[in-house]
């Protein structure tokens, strides 16, 4: 039987979920007008105020937010609150140019760590579970907001965060850990570690996983659902929002809830800003209509999706999104062809090999040079030349028909490519160097 954390907003009829965010976005955009001055600049700028915003069909007069407002404007800039009123502060990793510092007030905090309960009742969760979450604790969302959504659950939290790998491994034998939330890519490696040690699913006590902050495929999915003998749940969010729990998935395992009633997402096309219709793939943008501390309007997120409002078997209401097939930053444009990592991950696992894989691409005589370094199983593995050609030229072959270019692909030893305890480093672009 499906169980919910909140039933009466999670399930809610349609027309009820547009009138709250009808409601809530008006008076966001009011509330941001008069306490954050940078927005409603904006706002001006494009020859909008609060009384042409009456409901959620006036959404797309509002001007957008992107990764480069929040530059600007750090670190305070976007505050809707007063600074005395905020609590907490968390932050991205900031791989390219500065970090995104998020605040929260209490509010804040209680909304977010309720759309992570969902995410954990929706994956199977109870008082009686013991959920171990590996995601990295501080700055980072992912341990602070599962940690938060675990308590409100009721389960036994084991706040390992992530990182030695074999402890980890010894908690979820000795407390009998039954959830474990961490990136897919971690999920993985402490898969193949349980193998190595001699665990077969059966001896593995977890039943469900959490995992995201990062894209995988559905065949990764397989992958480590077999490995741990599990059932694994997407989970989607980013710090600029609260960070995971924007969206999640339930029994169905077919797209990703949106929690409607904090966050109203719009489908882009990412060249011309207009909104497309729905069941089109394109760049997701969301507005915060509750948050009080960051209240993002139309924020750019660059990940690449659809959107469906297909009724769910799980019995919620709320739109779903499908697997983000990576950012619009991440893609690849190769010799002119746009290539995602989530593709080539596709194609390897579909082939018998595990997500251990780097994307090396330079530019060398003006022409991008494409390698892909694929690590052998160890089943693969072996010492007969002729052999491992043919594993290559196969995978070669598979690659080709995927993305339409060829890339040159070196096979390695296992256990290679270094293991990542967070989110992992699938791309080394070396053009921008
Ligand atoms: O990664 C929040 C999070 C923590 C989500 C734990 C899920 C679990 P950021 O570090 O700000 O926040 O990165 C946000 O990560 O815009 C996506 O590009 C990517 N991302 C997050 N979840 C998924 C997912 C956290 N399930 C950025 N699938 C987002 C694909 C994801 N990409």
């Amino acid at each position: 039987m499906e169980r919910y954390y909140q039933p009466e907003i999670e399930c809610a009829p349609r027309e009820e979920i547009v009138k709250l965010q009808s409601e809530r976005l008006a008076k966001q955009v009011r509330r941001v007008w008069e306490n954050v001055p940078y927005y409603r600049r904006k706002m001006e700028e494009k020859g909008v105020s609060p009384d042409d915003i009456r409901g959620i069909e006036d959404l797309h007069k509002l001007p957008f937010l992107s990764k480069a407002d929040l530059r600007e404007a750090y670190p305070y800039g976007l505050l809707g609150k007063p600074l005395k009123d905020c609590v907490r502060i968390q932050s991205t990793s900031g791989t390219t140019g500065k970090r995104v510092v998020a605040f929260y007030t209490q509010h804040d905090i209680d909304l977010w760590e309720d759309c992570c309960a969902r995410a954990i009742v929706a994956a199977g969760g109870t008082d009686e579970d013991v959920c171990q979450v590996s995601y990295g604790y501080g700055l980072f969302t992912g341990g602070p907001g599962l940690n938060g959504g675990s308590h409100k659950v009721g389960c036994l939290t084991v706040p390992t965060s992530s990182g030695n790998t074999d402890r980890q491994i010894m908690f979820i034998q000795d407390l009998s850990a039954t959830i474990l939330c961490c990136t897919p890519s971690y999920a993985a490696y402490l898969g193949e570690r349980m193998k190595e040690m001699g665990l077969g699913p059966d001896e593995i006590p977890l039943k469900a996983g959490i995992f995201g902050a990062e894209a995988w495929s559905e065949e990764m999915r397989q992958d480590i659902q077999n490995t741990l003998g599990i059932r694994a749940y997407d989970i989607y969010g980013l710090t600029e929002l609260s960070g995971p729990g924007v969206a999640f998935e339930c029994s169905a395992q077919h797209g990703m809830h949106i929690n409607e009633d904090h966050f109203i997402a719009e489908i882009i096309d990412p060249d011309t800003e207009e909104v497309l219709p729905e069941g089109s793939v394109g760049e997701l943008v969301f507005t915060a209509i509750d948050k009080e501390a960051f209240p993002m309007i139309r924020y750019r997120t660059r990940d690449i999706c659809s959107l469906t409002r297909e009724k769910c078997s799980c019995g919620r209401t709320h739109v779903r999104m499908s697997k983000p097939m990576g950012r619009s930053d991440d893609m690849l444009i190769i010799r002119g062809v746009n290539v995602f990592p989530s593709q080539i991950e596709t194609v390897l696992l579909n082939q018998g090999y595990a997500a251990n894989y780097q994307i090396i691409v330079d530019r060398v005589n003006n022409t991008d040079t494409f390698d892909v370094q694929v690590e052998l199983t160890p089943e693969m593995f072996t010492d007969n030349v002729g052999e491992i050609q043919t594993h290559q030229k196969k995978l070669e072959a598979a690659l080709i028909s995927m993305l339409g270019i060829r890339p040159k692909v070196t096979l390695v030893a296992p256990k290679t490519i270094a293991r990542s305890e967070g989110k992992a480093v699938r791309v080394i672009d070396r053009r921008k160097i």
